[in-house]
């Protein structure tokens, strides 16, 4: 492929911004459209090509607008239609393409569509949603008659039951969140025209919310019960069983994108973006997903490198063990490498902040992020940086299950504890892999509200925000913001980031990430130290590279065979 064929989101890098969080205009303690547009100077410095705008549509909030009321229009708590159009304006002015969260994998359940669907088993919508009668044999209503035994991803039985009609839903996610049926085309095909209507109103995209959740396998079947809930804790009945192979990437989810990219994107590839968010993805999925030839979606968020440091569930926190995260990434590499393009991300709104994650955020916050920001943006792929990432930003020392707001960790948290679990071990899984981590608001400047707010914000800011907050960082040359500004510029000089081909150097070496770039006669060797010890990198003829030049560090004057504590170089050398 020669450089010119490179679709332009090759040398791109995407900027996550969580509405909720970002920057609130009108007091009210929650981000709206408008403190956004007041804040894309600070994303244009940044240097970033792309803005995804995480659900700024109607909704009850239950979910923090996953859960989508309408799909035209703008929730009154984030400002209004226009607002959002002088938003996708300026953004535009400032060369920043807009891509909207697009979720259908669900809808609210006070979506005009889901409320048809309920209001009677003959309405022309009720197929629209996953109706099914109670379990053969049992009582409507009573525990263990779910039509298939699945649980959701927020607690609780993926199946409610609907009084009205004795028949039960199903919600992977909340019980607010239905499920629609992909199956029907009456679905699908109002799917495609909102999106439509997205593009006519100037957006450049979609980041697909769970979409490799669309298709299910028919009939929905009972699935298997993870032994280690069979540990006497867990009563008969409340038991679930693992639905993922009945929905994760299921018959037709190739076949439903390759029409949403005919019925939609065909013609306009040249300008969009599509990504879809995809857990349980495999590289080998993902090969077909991403094949250009395909058209289906240009790129997918996999989850493999985000579950490195979890056991059997989330919540089973693990230690980092770094080869286990550089053998996957460099799979992954590996495996997009031909044909396929990756994105790279080590934060979203899901996740939890990952310098306290796989960095120090402690007394090498600011080097540990550097070095998670460098050893990502030097991988072949899209790089995404979730907003406060480039600050350093860390989690947040919750106190109480009272400070938590997300639906996934409030639920987890009753039921875990209902269910006899130690309530400081909940909470404690909760510190550290909660997604509210990700949630409290951007911290700006130093004053009570981080520049976020003048009012009460709706989930409390990080105490450190005195410390870590963009005023200081951008009026300090030294700062994450600024070597996160660099990587970006750097992704631009240089061809060899976006499209050098990848190889992993010491897959085994426990603290050491190392890897080489190569695009003709250009190399880039990237060193890391995840430790908190110097090192001396046994990377094969380190030697010769130490005489080449060096692109970026995060130790000053560092240029010996030995590596600082967190310190990461990249150097570049022609074999021309
Ligand atoms: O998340 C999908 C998902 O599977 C997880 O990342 C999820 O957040 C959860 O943590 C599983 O443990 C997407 C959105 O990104 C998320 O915010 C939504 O809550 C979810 O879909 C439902 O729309």
């Amino acid at each position: 492929m020669t450089r010119s064929e490179h679709p332009w989101w090759t040398t791109s890098v995407v900027y996550q911004v969580y509405p909720r969080s970002f920057a609130d205009s009108d007091g009210d303690g929650i981000g709206d459209l408008a403190g956004i547009t007041a804040r894309l100077d600070h994303l244009h410095r940044l240097g970033i090509d792309v803005l995804w705008l995480s659900p700024i549509y109607p909704s009850p909030q239950d979910d923090n607008g996953y859960d989508i009321s309408d799909y035209q229009d703008v929730d009154p708590l984030f400002g209004s239609l226009a607002d959002l159009d002088e938003l996708i304006a300026q953004a535009h002015a400032r060369g920043i393409k807009i891509v909207m969260d697009l979720v259908v994998n669900h809808t609210s359940d006070e979506h005009p569509w889901f409320v048809e669907s309920r209001s009677s088993t003959d309405n022309p919508k009720r197929d629209w949603y996953w109706w099914r009668p109670a379990r053969p044999g049992t009582t409507p209503g009573e525990p263990g008659a779910e039509p298939t035994n699945w649980g959701s991803f927020f607690s609780g039985p993926a199946w409610e039951h609907d009084e009205a009609s004795g028949e039960y839903y199903l919600h992977l996610f909340s019980r607010k969140q239905p499920d629609l049926n992909w199956e029907n085309p009456e679905v699908r095909r109002a799917i495609h025209r909102m999106m439509r209507w997205w593009l006519d109103r100037g957006v450049d995209g979609f980041r697909m919310d769970v979409i490799n959740m669309i298709s299910k396998e028919l009939p929905p079947r009972d699935g298997v019960v993870p032994t280690a809930e069979h540990d006497g804790v867990v009563p008969p009945g409340a038991i679930h069983g693992d639905g993922g192979p009945f929905f994760l990437c299921g018959p037709r989810i190739h076949e439903f994108l390759a029409e949403m990219h005919a019925e939609v994107v065909a013609g306009h590839e040249a300008t969009l973006l599509t990504v879809g968010e995809m857990p349980g993805v495999t590289v080998e999925e993902a090969q077909l997903f991403t094949d250009p030839e395909r058209h289906e979606v240009d790129m997918v968020f996999q989850f493999e490198h985000v579950g490195v440091d979890q056991g059997d569930s989330k919540w089973d926190v693990l230690p980092l063990r770094l080869t286990v995260l550089k053998e996957s990434l460099g799979r992954w590499q590996e495996g997009l490498a031909k044909s396929g393009w990756n994105s790279l991300y080590w934060n979203n709104h899901d996740q939890p902040r990952v310098v306290s994650r796989f960095g120090d955020d402690d007394e090498h916050r600011v080097r540990s992020a550097k070095l998670l920001g460098t050893v990502l943006h030097l991988h072949r792929g899209t790089p995404y940086v979730y907003q406060g990432e480039e600050l350093g930003m860390t989690n947040a020392p919750f106190a109480a299950i009272d400070d938590f707001r997300d639906i996934e960790s409030v639920n987890h948290f009753r039921h875990a504890v209902e269910l006899g679990a130690d309530p400081d071990q909940v909470l404690a899984a909760l510190r550290a892999m909660s997604r509210d981590n990700a949630r409290t608001p951007m911290q700006w400047d130093a004053s009570p509200g981080a520049g976020f707010t003048t009012g009460t914000p709706w989930i409390g800011v990080n105490p450190n925000h005195v410390e870590v907050n963009a005023e200081a960082e951008v009026a300090d040359p030294d700062s994450v913001f600024h070597h996160y500004r660099r990587l970006i510029e750097l992704r631009r000089a240089e061809p060899a980031v976006a499209h050098g081909d990848f190889t992993m150097l010491l897959e085994d070496d426990p603290v050491v990430y190392a890897f080489t770039r190569r695009l003709d006669d250009v190399e880039l060797l990237t060193v890391a130290n995840f430790s908190g010890e110097p090192v001396r990198p046994d990377v094969p003829g380190l030697d010769g590279w130490l005489g080449a030049e060096l692109l970026l560090g995060n130790v000053p004057d560092s240029t010996g065979p030995e590596l600082a504590e967190w310190e990461a170089r990249v150097y570049r050398r022609s074999t021309g």
